[in-house]
């Protein structure tokens, strides 16, 4: 009893521990699929070079959302599915999710951020690792992710606004970097900062009062929870531009907020670091940033969450759906609904 070790689902491609609200799907799809075709569905992902043609090439269409100027490259590479992480809903379209986004380094106008990303430059693409940890330095975003696992996840994301989507990423387990680069005994927190550069983000500038760059934090404890994410591709492709390409965070028990795009640095730190809505609007965006239906932001109800594409209402469940993975972390989160603050 004492020595059984269950391997992070991460290092598995096939779950032991499945959380109980995504066994009815998992199954589901396990009994239309099979196995096998659960695996020429992985194989054609894989055969598919990169680079090839995406639908709307395909539909004979250059511009849009999924047009040249917001595709990237580098460093994603196709993954095949995790089947332990699936959502019991139906999935966003690629181009209802890749034009309607918030990256305010870009404006602040959600349908508008595909048409100014044409000037962002994501590649080559280097990260600097820093405070507390082994080893530190600039890398190049291939020579960190080298060796790390690769695998895709369906997961339900949820922006503090209420807008939700269901969507796979393609990424590897921040945890697994985190192991890699060896935080000092000293390490409780991770800073990120995503890049920002005036030339090819129009939003710095024209909305100078936000406290660029952006920054959000996590603990060790939630960087390494197995569904941390540090996400290189979208629906089977490297992330567009307004995804936050090259790399982005993706936390999924987290608001959006919290998802940090177009990572530039990582600090670990003893500290408790600043994050940009907590510094702009502390009664509204805690530093945790939990999706939970029964605390009210200050201006509106959290129960509810309206899928994008769809305008689909869903009630909004405790840490998004993810409550079996990470409510061990937060012992005092409220689980009855508390008064509006503010
Ligand atoms: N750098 C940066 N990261 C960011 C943001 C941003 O404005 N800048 N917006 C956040 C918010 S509020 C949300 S909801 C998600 C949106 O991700 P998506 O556009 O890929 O759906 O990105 C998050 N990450
Ligand atoms: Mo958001």
């Amino acid at each position: 009893m004492a020595n059984i070790f269950i391997p992070p689902r991460w290092r598995i491609p096939e779950a032991l521990t499945t959380p109980e609200s995504h066994v009815q799907n998992r199954r589901m799809f396990m009994r239309i699929m099979g196995y096998c075709g659960a695996g020429a569905l992985a194989a054609g992902w894989l055969l598919r070079p990169q680079g090839s043609p995406d639908a709307s090439e395909l539909m004979g269409r250059s511009a849009g959302p999924l047009g040249p100027d917001c595709l990237s490259n580098a460093p994603f590479s196709p993954a095949v599915r995790n089947p332990g992480f699936a959502v019991d809903r139906l999935m966003t379209t690629d181009k209802v999710a890749a034009r309607y986004n918030n990256f305010y380094e870009f404006t602040a106008t959600k349908s508008d951020v595909w048409r100014l990303v044409g000037k962002f430059k994501p590649w080559p693409w280097q990260i600097e690792i820093a405070g507390l940890v082994e080893h530190p330095g600039i890398y190049d975003v291939e020579d960190l992710l080298r060796g790390l696992p690769q695998e895709e996840r369906v997961y339900y994301f949820r922006c503090v606004e209420r807008w939700a989507m269901v969507v796979p990423w393609t990424g590897v387990p921040l945890a697994a970097l985190v192991q890699k680069l060896r935080p000092l005994s000293g390490a409780r927190y991770l800073a990120l900062t995503s890049f920002a550069d005036e030339q090819q983000m129009p939003g710095l500038s024209s909305q100078d009062w936000y406290p660029w760059p952006y920054h959000e934090a996590l603990t060790i404890e939630e960087a390494t929870n197995e569904l941390s994410l540090l996400a290189t591709g979208i629906f089977g492709r490297a992330l567009p531009k307004q995804h936050g390409a090259p790399i982005r965070l993706v936390c999924p028990w987290k608001y959006g907020f919290k998802n940090l795009k177009s990572l530039a640095r990582i600090e670990f730190t003893e500290k408790k670091p600043n994050t940009f809505w907590n510094t702009l609007a502390p009664d509204e965006y805690d530093f945790y940033g939990n999706v939970n239906p029964f605390v009210p932001h200050p201006r509106w109800s959290q129960a509810e969450d309206t899928l994008i594409g769809t305008g689909e209402k869903l009630p909004t469940r405790l840490f998004n759906g993810y409550a079996a993975e990470v409510a061990h972390l937060y012992p005092d989160a409220p689980t009855t609904p508390q008064p509006r603050r503010g």
